[in-house]
């Protein structure tokens, strides 16, 4: 079998501590933001954990690591991506001393990724804030999370440094324009919030992003960092140029962070909108110093694409997208109003490439669907021909991206194994290739199947891309 795929490319699956660990308040653990987001990012948090907050419990990975690596594993992956929960090393976020019951679960959880050959790729931030921080300092908008973060990443990289190789700083740092209390534990409710203090918070981030990537080559030699944003070409609707400009303009504000990351420093169009919207924001001279510490990849998620227009009647919000965009009709949705796009990946990764000309890496990609349970020889199982053909269509199209010279490091897709979703917060929303036996209502045995994706993918993997 053929493959355009090069050697030693990098294969697996993505998660989130928040999203499948489970054991929220064992190992000394603190509150995380998520503990109070029971019903997904439109709701307000509650006062503390309620118990239909499905994240709680998540699918257990804290005591069922061991099983889900050995099924990883069963599958062929070289990589797994997962997070490492501040709350579990820094309970309330500012304390000065990492707390080592937590230190030591990961400690579990990269002998079991060493055991079976599996890289680790460890994102330090995903969407997992201490609620302490959120709640008594405001989250982001504090420039002392900074030192806070730094502290973490610092007993990350002492700890972990001499084993993990590759590292992303912020899940979908982008996110945060959007959903600023998942994303950067800011508790001010989004239609009080000032652009300032949003942006402001965003500079907190992109700065702390930024000095962690620079104590990372100091304290891990040979590590590489990464930056890590939501990817969602934005399409003119039409071939008026007032369109192609709006598209333009609304891929400027995902761009940004990646321009800053791999450049250094603001680009004069984020300037500009800054004048244009009366935002202002703190830069120190130190700051500026600090931003010149670019990363060595750039890491994103990608879903879908949207169109964008300048005509105000036509703006209507596509339904499930937090990132705004106007759906484009020649596009088919999934069952929460994604637009299914696999060209779109490799419009991504041609202009990613072209653009910063740092390596790329996909650490996130997946159909989310309603799975259903069946027997098939007496072996339960689900037959997700769905995923199958949406995963297989998307890198049809990564082949055709390396083709054309793109550098790509690796692909990790979402939730390899289910988890609990973080839009809705539901378990029915499911990614894996491995089924968990857990619902909506909390109800379930938390017992793991083999969908049919299980052996497709694993063809993929052992066939590195020949099978597609
Ligand atoms: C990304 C997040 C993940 C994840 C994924 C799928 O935005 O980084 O945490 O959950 O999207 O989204 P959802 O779970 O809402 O379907």
């Amino acid at each position: 079998m053929t493959t355009t795929f090069p050697d030693g490319f990098l294969w697996g699956g993505a998660t989130a501590a928040n999203q499948l660990e489970g054991a929220y308040a064992e190992g000394g653990k603190g509150l995380s933001i998520q503990d109070v987001m029971p019903h997904g990012i439109t709701t307000p948090p509650t006062e503390g954990p309620t118990p239909d907050n499905l994240k709680l419990e998540g699918i257990d990975f804290y005591h069922r690591y061991a099983e889900d690596i050995a099924l990883f594993a069963e599958m062929g992956f070289s990589v797994f991506r997962f997070s490492i929960a501040w709350s579990r090393i820094f309970p309330q976020g500012d304390e000065t001393e990492p707390n080592e019951e937590g230190l030591a679960f990961y400690d579990r959880v990269l002998d079991e990724l060493e055991k079976h050959g599996i890289e680790p790729l460890i994102t330090l931030s995903h969407y997992e804030t201490p609620l302490h921080l959120a709640r008594e300092y405001g989250g982001w908008t504090n420039r002392e999370l900074i030192g806070f973060y730094e502290r973490f990443a610092r007993a990350c990289f002492e700890r972990y440094g001499s084993r993990v190789k590759y590292w992303l700083t912020f899940n979908e740092i982008n996110s945060i324009v959007h959903v600023p209390f998942m994303s950067g534990g800011i508790p001010t409710p989004v239609e009080e919030l000032s652009k300032s203090d949003l942006y402001q918070a965003i500079h907190h981030e992109l700065v702390a992003s930024a000095r962690v990537t620079r104590l990372a080559h100091e304290l891990a030699p040979g590590s590489q960092i990464g930056c890590m944003v939501i990817a969602m070409p934005t399409y003119p609707l039409s071939p008026d140029p007032r369109d192609a400009l709006a598209a333009k303009q609304a891929e400027h504000t995902n761009y940004a962070f990646g321009d800053i990351h791999c450049r250094g420093y603001y680009p004069g169009y984020l300037l500009r909108f800054f004048r244009d919207n009366g935002i202002e924001i703190e830069i120190t001279d130190a700051d500026r110093e600090d931003l010149t510490n670019t990363v060595d990849f750039v890491s994103f998620s990608y879903y879908m694409s949207v169109c964008q227009t300048a005509d105000p009647a036509k703006q209507a919000t596509g339904e499930g997208n937090i990132m705004g965009g106007v759906p484009n009709p020649t596009l088919e949705a999934s069952e929460w109003g994604w637009q299914i796009d696999p060209v779109g990946l490799r419009i991504v990764l041609n202009d990613y490439w072209d653009r910063w000309q740092k390596p790329l890496f996909i650490v996130e990609n997946g159909l989310g669907a309603k799975d259903q349970l069946v027997e098939v020889d007496g072996v339960k199982t689900v037959e997700d021909d769905y995923r199958i053909a949406y995963m297989n269509d998307h890198l049809v199209q990564v082949g055709e991206a390396l083709k054309d010279g793109v550098n790509l490091l690796g692909y990790t897709s979402w939730g390899p194994i289910d988890l609990v979703s973080a839009s809705t917060a539901q378990l029915s929303k499911r990614y894996g290739f491995i089924y968990v036996d857990r619902n909506d209502d909390g109800s379930g045995t938390l017992e793991r199947f083999r969908k049919k994706s299980f052996g497709w993918y694993g063809d993929v993997i052992r066939s590195n891309g020949g099978s597609l």
